[in-house]
């Protein structure tokens, strides 16, 4: 038995070397070390051996199956690689279709934002911008909110220290023009303003465009002109406009705007609380006082102003009730716009 599994090695070791296929190593495999093979075929005798002698036979049988399977898996490995070196797959498919990178979009925000502006300047309007963080003289004061007035509380303020805040709004911007340039002035100031209020319709961090006209002969009929315009061109129809008398401590007489609700044309629905119309701005004639502050004759000068929030359009124009989803980040929303 030991003579056979010498005269077996020596066979199989010289057959493996002509082997140069996969085919032919398979043949290998079962001719020698197969369930019915050769080295199988010895081993049946191990049974039949001096008992003395099993031991030894039992571990030369094994380190000489191990020594073939060790060069018949080499063998295999080499047979792989140079397959695979000649192989179709290592040649580079010029025919293959390109893979297309994403490509990013601006925030809806943003989006919303740049067409306001582009609108505005349509109609002759200069674009400003001014500092997140204000002087309450800006931001206040100079807009006729003078120190314990009750509109401050309206605001929600986030304050620095006691003369420095986040700006609540981006009419600081207004009063600052105004007390460096003579009329005739129509500008508009988009940006973030900031409030101390969260919920569904409120982040403590918004964007606005306020905007204003200063000149001779401004009326109130040039106020309604100008803001007709720009809701028909913001949502792509002719839309009736609801002026609604309110106030704002700046402008005298004031009035907030309302369109016919865009989703249900007026009929009623949920996102205009069936009244049929949707708040999208505040407006106003500049108040006398105002111009006072920042050295404009009243008796000279009119003027109007306005503000919108651009979260709050976005929300209208695209029917969604969740303010948050705007600042979630979550690209499946995002990439909708
Ligand atoms: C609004 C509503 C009404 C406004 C007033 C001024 C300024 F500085 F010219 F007086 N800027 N913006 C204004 C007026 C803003 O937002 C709802």
């Amino acid at each position: 038995m030991e003579q056979e599994l010498n005269t077996l090695q020596t066979l199989a070791k010289a057959e493996l070397n002509t082997v140069s296929s996969s085919a032919q190593l398979e043949e290998f495999r079962i001719k020698f070390l197969g369930r019915k093979g050769e080295f199988s075929s010895i081993m049946k005798n191990l049974g039949k051996v001096p008992k003395e002698d099993k031991p030894r036979l039992g571990q030369l049988a094994n380190s000489v199956k191990k020594e073939l399977e060790s060069l018949f898996h080499t063998k295999k490995q080499s047979l792989n690689t140079s397959s695979a070196a000649s192989d179709d797959s290592s040649v580079i498919d010029l025919s293959l279709p390109g893979r297309k990178p994403e490509t990013g979009k601006l925030h809806p925000v943003t989006q919303i934002m740049n067409e306001v502006c582009a609108i505005f300047e349509s109609l002759g309007f200069s674009v400003a911008e001014g500092p997140d963080v204000e002087h309450d003289h800006y931001n206040f004061e100079a807009l006729n909110i003078p120190a314990h007035h009750p509109a401050r509380d309206m605001h929600d303020t986030f304050y620095i220290s006691d003369s420095i805040l986040l700006r609540t709004h981006t009419s600081p911007m207004q009063a600052r023009i105004m007390e460096t340039q003579q009329p005739p002035l129509r500008v508009i100031a988009p940006g973030k303003v900031y409030r101390c209020d969260s919920d569904i319709t409120h982040t403590p961090m918004f964007h606005q465009v306020e905007g204003f006209l200063v000149d001779k002969n401004v009326s109130f009929a040039d106020l309604k002109g100008v803001l007709t315009i720009f809701t028909q061109k913001m949502f792509d129809k002719k839309l009736e406009l609801r002026f609604r008398p309110s106030f704002f401590p700046f402008t005298e007489p004031s009035a907030e705007v309302d369109i016919a609700c865009v989703i249900c044309n007026g009929k009623g629905c949920r996102v205009c609380k069936h009244t049929g119309w949707l708040e999208i701005l505040g407006s106003g004639m500049i108040d006398p006082e105002v111009f006072k502050k920042v050295g404009y004759d009243p008796e000279v000068y009119s003027g109007f102003a306005f503000g919108l929030g651009i979260e709050r359009i976005a929300m209208l124009k695209y029917g969604i009730d969740d303010i948050r989803l705007y600042y979630e980040n979550d690209l499946r929303f995002l990439s909708q716009f």
